[in-house]
């Protein structure tokens, strides 16, 4: 009995520890394998996630540039450039005219009422006239040389638009058809036309001038400051 007890007790007393050691040796193998697989897989399953999103936004950026013929990088954006196709009522291009234009809200200074503003307001061309803008935008927001009322079997909504994001250059072109015509030119983001950023486009002899161009014409409806008594 002296000889078994002991035994007992060591065995017992063996057995526990056997058991803790099992215990914590299983718990710290999945300790260190299941967070290391877990990790693993999730690590993976990004990676195939973000794969998938990648290549699905490649696709629909690509798709966006067939449907609506636009390019964009991290300057800026062009939309429905056109350097090659006429007119249907062009034989041929007329011109090449180059319009150099800044945008920033230092151009806006001669011109009360207004904050933004482009260094001109008024450009000419030839009927089928091809057109290259150069947009320079001084500011380190986004500008935008907009213009509406082309052919919509080439040109969709009939707009041509060139945006710089902040302070940068980008270059495009398009060409006009046979009519004469006046054009709005004009920057889309929200108030900046409203403040300054209105310009006209005239083909051959125009038709007439557009409302409020600053430099050029009244506006519409002018601001009227009289205090009422
Ligand atoms: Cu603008």
């Amino acid at each position: 009995m002296i000889n078994k007890k002991p035994l007992k007790s060591f065995s017992t007393w063996t057995l526990v520890v056997l058991t803790l050691s099992i215990n914590s040796l299983s718990s710290v193998v999945y300790a260190t394998e299941s967070p290391l697989d877990t990790s693993k897989l999730d690590t993976e399953s990004q990676q195939k996630h973000d794969h998938h999103n990648h290549s699905h936004s490649e696709k629909e950026l690509t798709e966006g540039m067939h449907h609506s013929n636009m390019r964009m990088d991290q300057e800026g954006m062009v939309m429905n450039e056109n350097k090659d196709q006429l007119p249907k009522d062009c034989p041929k291009i007329s011109e090449e005219v180059t319009i150099d234009v800044k945008a920033g809200v230092k151009y806006a200074e001669p011109y009360p009422g207004t904050v933004f503003g482009f260094d001109q307001h008024q450009w000419q061309a030839k009927p089928c006239a091809r057109i290259t803008v150069n947009l320079t935008n001084d500011d380190d927001i986004r500008h935008q040389w907009m213009i509406h009322g082309l052919p919509k079997y080439l040109y969709p909504k009939g707009m041509f638009t060139i945006e710089v994001n902040g302070s940068a250059k980008k270059t495009a072109a398009f060409i006009v058809p046979s009519s004469h015509y006046t054009y709005l030119v004009h920057c889309d983001i929200a108030q900046h036309t409203e403040k300054g950023m209105k310009a006209q486009l005239k083909v051959g002899n125009g038709r007439g001038d557009l409302p409020s161009i600053p430099g050029i014409s009244n506006p519409a409806v002018p601001d009227n400051f009289t205090t009422l008594r």
